[in-house]
């Protein structure tokens, strides 16, 4: 998968995509990010890209022209599955959609700052809109880095142990169980017998009565099948 970023502040998602398991999937070619510079796409040699609101009131809108020959042009390498714009008032990003996106070719994503992106591109260009929660961040870029880290991780090869994405939270409208490592008494705190018992059959049961306690406790808005 190929996931280009149009941002005003590119370094602020060097670090997140830099390490970890996104470093291990961009160094295993499973997953390829290229961050571009809003500013390369500027409409004079101030490097402006963003301009006062019409209608008045506080904060700057990104302009329509730079963003646009910035699609424009990326486009012309290669055809997006979806043009995403980063944004508090997108849809609610969660681990479904994340799913749905990990099995895309192309994906472009550009992230909003200030008052955000003019309308008008939103309308002609942008194909899906998305929120990672009901809070405002100052840019689309620590978003972006969610979206691709929890995009990523899903790709074949990724993730090293080829069954644990789908034991995650959410994965089966379930949250995970409780997980445990030695030592099996740590102060008098013990780790449940059942675990040390070697039944796999009775331990994959517990698991699963714990995840779905957990759920039902914490989050009884999620819909039990
Ligand atoms: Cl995608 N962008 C910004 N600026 N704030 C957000 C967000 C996105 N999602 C939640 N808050």
């Amino acid at each position: 998968m190929r996931i280009d970023i149009i941002s005003v502040l590119p370094e602020l998602l060097e670090s997140p995509l830099g390490h970890s398991i996104m470093k291990r999937a961009q160094n295993k070619g499973l997953l390829e990010v290229h961050v571009h510079h809003l500013r390369q796409w500027a409409v004079n040699e101030y490097g402006q890209v963003d301009d006062y609101q019409y209608g008045g009131g506080a904060g700057m809108v990104m302009m329509c022209e730079p963003l646009a020959n910035a699609i424009d042009s990326l486009s012309k390498d290669r055809r997006y599955d979806e043009i995403i714009y980063m944004t508090p008032d997108g849809q609610r990003f969660e681990q479904k959609i994340a799913n749905r996106l990990s099995l895309k070719e192309n994906l472009l994503i550009i992230c909003g700052h200030y008052k955000g992106i003019d309308q008008r591109i939103r309308d002609h260009y942008v194909t899906m809109e998305i929120s990672i929660g009901d809070y405002v961040l100052s840019g689309g870029e620590l978003a972006a880095a969610v979206v691709v880290d929890a995009v990523g991780r899903l790709l074949p090869g990724v993730l090293n142990d080829e069954t644990s994405a789908l034991t995650d939270s959410f994965q089966d409208d379930l949250l995970a169980p409780p997980v445990y490592t030695r030592p099996a008494d740590f102060r008098g705190w013990k780790v449940p017998d059942i675990l040390l018992s070697g039944d796999l059959k009775k331990v994959d049961e517990w698991r699963y009565e714990e995840a779905l306690k957990r759920t039902i406790e914490r989050r009884p808005d999620m819909q039990q099948e």
